[in-house]
């Protein structure tokens, strides 16, 4: 008689995260999947000008956002970390406001898409320019350790491209020669719009110039939010225990086009990105949550259904929102006084 062969069960490494933590990673990357496509479908129903696209980094930035100490540590982002945004406690109405440019939004709708702001959540605003936030993350590293101020870091992202810029350099050198504490997490999705990984450096690996520059550097799985969990979360906690910098790589890809400007088609083929799709961390994490247990298929796609509905629910209601008035176009360009912001 034929035995069924015996599986051997999954190899599951889950690094202290308790199945809520695991469904609360699961559901944010499902609603930054949903709030991704809802932004080109907006795109292209002519309701909003622009919108990026992170598929593919779902899941470095599920687990980079667990990892980050809320109320306390410092996020200094670049425009593609909807996720990360996400899961540090943007809430989805915020996500719409600041597509739809209401005059609700934390900018008075004058930011650009995707640059969200949060004092309350430790959120530190950003331009488009490549890798200009990384200067400012450094200041902000700088600051908490003039101040003597222990077990706050800072958490700053930027993508393979801007590691070409003189600021990536300039701002990795300062942090190492300084032992400041912070995090420097490459999202390396190998495409700089149409800029290839081979066009841009002459090695793929971006982890392996920390050792030039005096840091530790390590490289993980993009694709895994719970590895990258653990690789932001070792890196933050040597940043909050005073023991410096870290440079984290996470190998992950874009699956849509650099934005809702833009034409991938003419710059790779349908095929190498179908190819990558069988990586898609959001499948992927939600089956291996069912094959765990942590939740069932019918937990799972309730859990879908809900996520629609709250992505629904904050469309209907930012659409609904007033744009800002034409009278307000000069303010917010100049700040009477300064408040310390971290
Ligand atoms: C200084 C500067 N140069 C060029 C641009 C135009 N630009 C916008 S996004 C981008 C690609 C950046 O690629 P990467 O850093 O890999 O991040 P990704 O978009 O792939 O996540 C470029 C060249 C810019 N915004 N700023
Ligand atoms: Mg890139």
């Amino acid at each position: 008689m034929m035995t069924a062969p015996k599986v051997s069960p999954i190899a599951f490494e889950r690094h202290g995260l308790s199945d809520e933590q695991l469904v609360a990673m699961l559901r944010t990357m499902l609603m930054q999947r949903t709030l991704e496509n809802r932004g080109f479908q907006l795109n292209r129903q002519g309701k909003i000008p622009f919108a990026s696209a992170s598929e593919g980094h779902e899941g470095v930035q599920a687990g980079a956002a667990m990892a980050f100490a809320r109320g306390k540590d410092i996020l200094v982002p670049y425009y593609r970390d909807l996720g990360l945004a996400l899961g540090i406690g943007v809430t989805p109405y915020e996500v719409l406001l600041s597509l739809f440019a209401r005059a609700a939004d934390h900018s008075g709708g004058r930011q650009f898409p995707h640059h969200y702001a949060s004092r309350r959540l430790g959120l530190q605003t950003i331009s488009s320019v490549i890798a200009a936030q990384l200067p400012h993350a450094v200041g902000a590293a700088y600051a908490l350790q003039y101040r003597g101020e222990r077990g706050r870091a800072v958490l700053t992202t930027f993508g393979d491209g801007a590691t070409s810029e003189g600021e990536w350099h300039e701002s990795i050198n300062f942090a190492a020669v300084h032992e400041l504490p912070i995090v420097f997490l490459c999202e390396n999705n190998e495409w700089a719009i149409s800029t290839p990984l081979d066009k841009q450096m002459g090695q793929p690996d971006v982890h392996r110039r920390a050792e030039g520059y005096g840091l530790p550097g390590s490289v993980v799985d993009g694709m895994d939010p719970i590895a990258c969990y653990a690789a932001v979360g070792e890196a933050l906690a040597r940043a909050r225990g005073g023991d410096g910098p870290s440079l984290v790589e996470a190998k992950c890809y874009r699956f849509l086009a650099h934005t809702t400007d833009d034409d991938d088609r003419s710059y790779r083929s349908r095929d190498e990105v179908e190819r990558r799709r069988k990586d898609d961390p959001v499948p992927c994490f939600e089956r291996l949550l069912i094959a765990q247990s942590v939740l069932t298929v019918d937990d799972a796609e309730a859990l879908k259904r809900a996520v629609l509905e709250e992505a629904n629910d904050a469309t209907d209601r930012a659409e609904a929102m007033a744009y800002p008035a034409a009278r307000d176009l000069y303010e917010r360009v100049y700040v009477d006084g300064f408040e310390a912001w971290i």
